[in-house]
């Protein structure tokens, strides 16, 4: 299939990496050739379609979300608006571990049913990868629950999931203040029966006061790297505890949150060539005030990937077009930034290298918009300029 008459931002290169009146040839579900429409080598005689002038960018990658989850903290929403606070709610048994509560009691079919709303929203939108974490279970059997319902999206929609394991994600009730025996009794054994069953990916942690410290987290780490797994870590999020510095010493993928993150974090991160995953749906959604040091990141050439981080609690948000303009509007990072944090610097976060970018050889995953200009991409709020999605080379 040729696709013709388009303006490719190939985020290859500067500048968006921007090809004027492009064309992009695709066989087998890979890119081929692209570049301007009049150097293509040879006349190509299969199907092709002209695209009117539209925008064509990799298709968009959500790299952090938790989007397997029962029920949902509407209610929660509700009390913060009448005064309590995140860490308050979660201290009293809500928060985290209430939305353990509704994902034990609820059935894989439930779960995938749950998921898919927030799945297709992200499809609407152009995406072609998502990761999924669990994290809601704290038990054996819910954490592999939770990452079969993640496989099994790829088996009734088009579109990849990467799976992140995520027992390090708060403590249960029945392991109040028993952090050591939570992780040998529970979380280790569940990362190794996950993994046994291939359902893990990446093995991701909360390093936070109300979660896991950083000496906990490399507890876990220690088993991922045993177990052959890379890492990812929620890290700053809330406060300043040290989990970037420890991401970069296991060579994670990412560090993810990174609100309070300083100078010395960025330049830890770049040593270790990590990404810093920037969510400012859970920014937002908390009212927090704490910006992510984008300038450091900057700077230290640290790659910023933008995710939705999609979740009951703290970020209920389904639109990685939305996480975008955010980025832009709250932490001030550039539409080209923007644009680069969902495709290739999402892809680099999930450690994939076939996708993210618009190059020959990579997978034909690319978006088309009815737009002139990439920046529209994170301009709107609330309007989807989607064209069309190609997977694999398939419309
Ligand atoms: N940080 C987050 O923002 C989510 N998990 C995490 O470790 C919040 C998850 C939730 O509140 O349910
Ligand atoms: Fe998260």
């Amino acid at each position: 299939m040729l696709l013709r008459n388009a303006r490719i931002a190939t985020m290859a290169g500067a500048a968006y990496g921007l090809i004027e009146r492009g064309a992009v040839l695709i066989a087998q579900g890979r890119v081929v050739w692209t570049g301007p429409e009049a150097d293509l080598p040879t006349r190509h005689d299969g199907p092709e379609e002209d695209l009117g002038g539209r925008l064509v960018t990799p298709a968009l990658i959500d790299c952090h979300t938790h989007i397997v989850h029962g029920g949902n903290r509407a209610a929660e929403f509700e009390m913060r608006l009448n005064g309590a606070s995140y860490e308050q709610l979660a201290r009293a048994g809500g928060g985290i571990v209430s939305t353990v509560r509704a994902t034990r009691a609820a059935s894989e079919d439930t779960l995938l049913a749950g998921a898919l709303r927030f799945v297709d929203a992200l499809i609407a939108e152009g995406v072609s990868v998502i990761e999924v974490k669990s994290g809601y279970g704290l038990d054996i059997e819910t954490e592999a629950r939770m990452l079969r319902v993640a496989r099994r999206i790829e088996d009734v929609r088009q579109v990849r999931v990467r799976t992140s394991f995520l027992g390090a994600h708060a403590l249960p009730d029945d392991y109040k203040n028993q952090a050591d025996a939570y992780l040998s009794e529970v979380c280790l054994p569940a990362l190794e029966a996950a993994h046994a069953a291939g359902l893990v990916d990446a093995v991701d942690g909360f390093c936070e006061g109300i979660a896991f410290s950083p000496e906990e987290m490399a507890l876990v780490f220690d088993r991922a790297r045993d177990l052959g797994l890379p890492v990812k870590l929620h890290a700053e999020q809330l406060s300043h505890l040290g989990g970037t510095q420890l991401a970069a010493r296991y060579g994670a993928l990412s560090a993810d949150h990174v609100e309070y993150a300083d100078e010395a974090d960025a330049e830890a991160l770049a040593r270790s060539g990590s990404v810093a995953v920037i969510l400012p749906g859970a920014f937002y959604t908390l009212r927090e005030t704490q910006v992510p040091p984008i300038e450091a990141f900057r700077r230290h050439g640290v790659p910023m990937a933008l995710a939705t981080d999609c979740n009951p609690g703290s970020s209920p948000m389904a639109s990685l077009l939305l996480a975008m303009n955010m980025g832009c509007t709250l932490f001030r990072m550039t539409p080209e930034e923007a644009l680069a944090g969902v495709t290739r610097h999402a892809a680099r976060a999930l450690g994939l290298d076939d996708c993210g970018i618009i190059a020959v050889g990579k997978r034909a995953d690319l978006a088309v918009w009815t737009v002139e200009q990439p920046a529209e991409l994170s301009y709107r709020m609330g309007y989807n300029p989607l064209y069309r999605r190609i997977f694999g080379g398939e419309a």
